[in-house]
């Protein structure tokens, strides 16, 4: 294909290009594996398209990404840890130097050393991953804690969940494709969760919650794992690493790898919490953030599953409404059964929601 032509032709990847083919299941990005051919060897790397509608200032995102690898890369080699290319990304720069490239239509590229052997799970399989996943993103907060630069805010109120709901009301309102009346339960129970929305904001705002570098979308396949021994390798998509709370990465942990329904899942009797999920990942992401986290920020940790899951099925639900224009739908009617997965997860929390304590306290 002559675009992606051009792309192989302005990233500094050695050999031979011979093609392209689209990879992984992200909603945001168009991400492609690439195939060269250096010494008769097949290489591979990752070029992604990034989403420039959603990340309005693409230049400050690499600028992050570019500090936040490089401080990455000086942790793991300060601790010793081997095979460093496989347990942070690793840019390829642009012919002109620059951590990406603007083509001729004016999208932005990214060129990633492909993490061979290593899998981005989209349905969590064991309590292993979970753990895995959990220990992961806690030690790579742990790494950002002394990042010498303010990264900027790349999606702004990314995860300020009053925000979020405002803006459903908004698409309730405004209901271009007259999809309301359709949805009204799922609306409902929206509605009878507003209370919910200002928790973390309040306890942020008193001072009772630290402000922290976090990844902001801990979703399960963030984090590549090894193929072989299943240990979490790298933290990847790291668009939104900026400001914000550790109950945001540790809620998305819960939502995305606690169930092994799928995110879309439209029968709902199949979908509910698994406490033992909830477990692995308390003692995984414990294992490498105990040592920082303030007792405020511990003892909320079963809260934040359950407003986060609450907040990305606001955002799943507000996209219903607006026409389906944020997250990428491979089918008709994908959002509202992922809105609808999200509110059955947090009715199971809900439900559980003493267990849940129980674990952490009980730690
Ligand atoms: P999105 O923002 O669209 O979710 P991601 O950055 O998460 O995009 O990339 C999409 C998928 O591509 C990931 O889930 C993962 O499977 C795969 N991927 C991304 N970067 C790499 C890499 N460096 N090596 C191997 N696979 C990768
Ligand atoms: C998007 O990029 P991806 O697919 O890993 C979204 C997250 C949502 C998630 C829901 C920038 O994540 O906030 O939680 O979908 N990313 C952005 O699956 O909006
Ligand atoms: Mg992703």
């Amino acid at each position: 294909m002559k675009q992606f032509k051009e792309i192989a032709e302005a990233f500094q990847c050695p050999g031979t290009y011979l093609g392209d083919e689209p990879y992984g299941s992200g909603h945001i990005n168009d991400t492609y594996k690439a195939f060269y051919q250096v010494d008769g060897s097949p290489v591979h790397y990752i070029h992604q398209r990034i989403n420039h509608h959603i990340f309005q200032d693409v230049p400050a995102l690499m600028e992050n990404i570019g500090h936040v690898t490089r401080h990455q890369r000086k942790k793991f080699e300060r601790a010793g840890a081997g095979d460093l290319d496989r347990r942070v990304l690793t840019l390829v720069p642009a012919m002109d130097g620059k951590d990406f490239y603007r083509d001729s239509e004016g999208n932005f590229w990214r060129t990633y050393l492909f993490i061979e052997n290593a899998v981005g799970v989209d349905v969590v399989e064991n309590t292993e991953q979970a753990f895995e996943a959990a220990k992961a993103f806690g030690e790579f907060q742990c790494q950002l804690a002394d990042l010498p630069v303010r990264l900027h805010e790349t999606i702004p109120g990314f995860h300020h969940t009053r925000s979020r709901y405002d803006t459903l009301m908004r698409a309730i309102e405004a209901d271009p494709l007259n999809r309301a009346a359709s949805v009204k339960g799922d609306i409902a129970f929206a509605l009878e969760r507003e209370e919910l929305v200002d928790t973390v904001i309040d306890f942020m705002a008193a001072g009772e919650i630290p402000e922290r570098v976090t990844h902001n979308d801990t979703k399960l396949n963030n984090v590549l794992l090894d193929s072989t021994t299943g240990k979490a390798g790298c933290v990847i998509d790291l668009d939104t690493v900026m400001p914000g709370s550790v109950l945001y990465d540790f809620g998305d942990m819960v939502r995305s790898t606690t169930t092994n329904a799928a995110e879309d899942e439209p029968d709902s009797s199949k979908i509910s919490m698994d406490i033992d999920y909830f477990e692995a990942l308390v003692n995984g992401y414990l294992e490498t953030a105990s040592g920082f986290l303030v007792p405020r920020e511990k003892e909320l940790l079963p809260m934040s599953g359950k407003l986060i899951t609450f907040e990305i099925g606001l955002r799943f639900l507000t996209d219903y409404l607006d026409g389906d224009t944020y997250f990428k739908t491979h089918r008709e009617g994908q959002n509202i059964d992922r809105c609808r997965k999200q509110f059955k997860m947090v009715q199971s929390m809900e439900e559980q929601m003493d267990a849940m304590q129980k674990i952490v306290e009980d730690i």
